[in-house]
């Protein structure tokens, strides 16, 4: 009798003992869900000029549970048999969300997955990284964004890899963390996603080096830190692109900040806001916002816990997202000033296009008036066109070179596919060091 006078005790002294972590995921409420619904139905619905592409958004949709069984079955299959008809031209990220979004969890009857080759395969990309910084003054095939997402799905789905290697690569003072001076708070996030999980990983583990794990937590409340300090006075952390995937991050290191540094409501709402004003219409920014504001994490990947399935039928069909609207009058045309920047000198031209242009659309204009000084190079990447080249001149991940994009002096937080252009603006392509 006694005893069971004690239980309802007991439990709510275990529920206080309940880390901090719970309170601190602010989880979008029930009756904000529906805010939700444009970010799902553009990942459903994109048109992904490579199948590869949609990993982010599987990876996504099937950690939040926003898909319904058949449509689950249905892209799952389609997509592993883009990963292994693709796989040998895969950069090691690329098979790490693939591996992720496979892996995310476990569908009733679905198609069987060899998940040790592909882990096998992902080992030698990941190795094939390391010997580049090996041999490239430090800078891996890839970047650091890439290698975290790499060591995070080794060590969820069981791969190799040396704990007291990740503890040197992941250290905060890396150069690879930073891009042109500014600390790259995507990238320091996957890294904390990547550092929680390999720490977690350790647990119950005899043969681990205590300054291994010591430099792990050292470096995980570094980077929470530093990702702090991006903060902006509206709560975003870095920019809007990099908010979702920052967040996952503080919420997985509850014991490295403080109630007073991070108010989650304040940055939920923001991103609620901007959702409906509609930042995220790119299906890569969709899916990498959405598993924070549904209080989940790439840490929750279990290839072995069941799907969760949706009720809700968001059709998948060529259907344009409900957000674009068709001007009635023909649009009119603006005029902006574009130019071609290497070191001192500078190729200027003034370009006309239709208003509502985006950065690429004036490329594509001065290019046809002179293809000699204009001419430039793309690369399709899940947040769309990349300029590889401009004059025959090439962006190199060994010589850390890239073009930059500016409008008015400033760095601009879009790609050249969505940039949309104003007229009088001062657009550049900059040959820079990052
Ligand atoms: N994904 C990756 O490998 C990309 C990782 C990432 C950190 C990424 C941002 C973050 C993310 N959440 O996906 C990244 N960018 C990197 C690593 C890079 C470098 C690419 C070369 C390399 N080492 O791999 C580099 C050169 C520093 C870079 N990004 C350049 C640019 C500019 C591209 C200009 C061009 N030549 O086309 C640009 C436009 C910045 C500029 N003003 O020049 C740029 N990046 C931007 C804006 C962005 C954001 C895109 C936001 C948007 N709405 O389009 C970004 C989300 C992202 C993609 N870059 Co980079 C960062 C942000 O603003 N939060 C893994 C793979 C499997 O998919």
């Amino acid at each position: 009798m006694r005893q069971s006078h004690q239980l309802p005790l007991l439990g709510l002294l275990l529920f206080s003992l309940i880390p901090r972590q719970q309170c601190e995921i602010c989880e979008v409420s029930k009756e904000n869900k529906a805010a939700l619904k444009p970010l799902i139905h553009t990942m459903i619905n994109s048109n992904y000029t490579k199948r590869i592409h949609a990993a982010n958004a599987l990876l996504s949709l099937r950690l939040c549970g926003s898909l319904n069984q058949s449509q689950d079955q249905h892209l799952t299959e389609q997509f592993i048999l883009t990963v292994n008809s693709t796989e040998p031209s895969l950069t090691s990220g690329q098979l790490a969300l693939a591996i992720l979004a496979l892996g995310a969890c476990k569908a009733p009857g679905g198609m069987s997955i060899n998940y040790s080759e592909l882990v096998k395969r992902l080992g030698n990309k990941y190795k094939a990284e390391i010997r580049n910084m090996e041999d490239h003054n430090g800078n891996p095939l890839t970047n650091y964004y890439q290698l975290s997402l790499d060591i995070l799905a080794l060590c969820l789905f069981s791969g190799n890899y040396s704990i007291t290697e990740v503890a040197k690569f992941l250290n905060p003072e890396n150069k690879n963390y930073h891009f042109h001076g500014q600390f790259s708070v995507d990238t320091g996030a996957i890294a904390v996603l990547a550092l929680t999980c390999v720490k977690n990983k350790t647990r119950g583990q005899k043969q681990i080096d205590r300054k291994d794990i010591e430099n792990i937590n050292n470096y995980t409340e570094s980077l929470i830190n530093k990702i702090l300090s991006q903060k902006t006075e509206n709560g975003l952390l870095g920019n809007i692109y990099s908010t979702g995937e920052a967040m996952q991050a503080l919420f997985v290191s509850p014991n490295y900040y403080n109630e007073n540094q991070w108010v989650c409501e304040k940055t939920r709402d923001t991103v609620l806001t901007e959702i409906s004003q509609g930042a995220f219409r790119m299906p890569t920014a969709a899916a990498q916002i959405l598993p924070a504001l549904m209080g989940k994490t790439y840490l929750d990947v279990n290839k072995d816990s069941s799907c969760v399935y949706s009720s809700d039928s968001f059709h998948t069909s060529t259907q344009e997202p409900i957000i674009s609207v068709t001007p009635a009058v023909s649009p009119s045309q603006i005029q902006v000033n574009y130019s071609v920047v290497i070191d001192n000198r500078k190729d200027r031209i003034v370009v006309s296009v239709t208003d509502g242009s985006v950065f690429l659309n004036v490329m594509e204009q001065a290019q046809k008036e002179n293809p000699t000084l204009f001419r430039f190079e793309t690369k399709e990447t899940t947040w769309g066109p990349y300029i590889i080249s401009v004059q025959g001149i090439k962006a190199s991940t060994n010589d850390r070179t890239y073009w930059e994009l500016q409008s008015n002096g400033e760095h601009l937080n879009q790609g050249a596919g969505s940039y949309v252009v104003h007229a009088g603006d001062d657009l550049e392509v900059r040959w820079s060091t990052y």
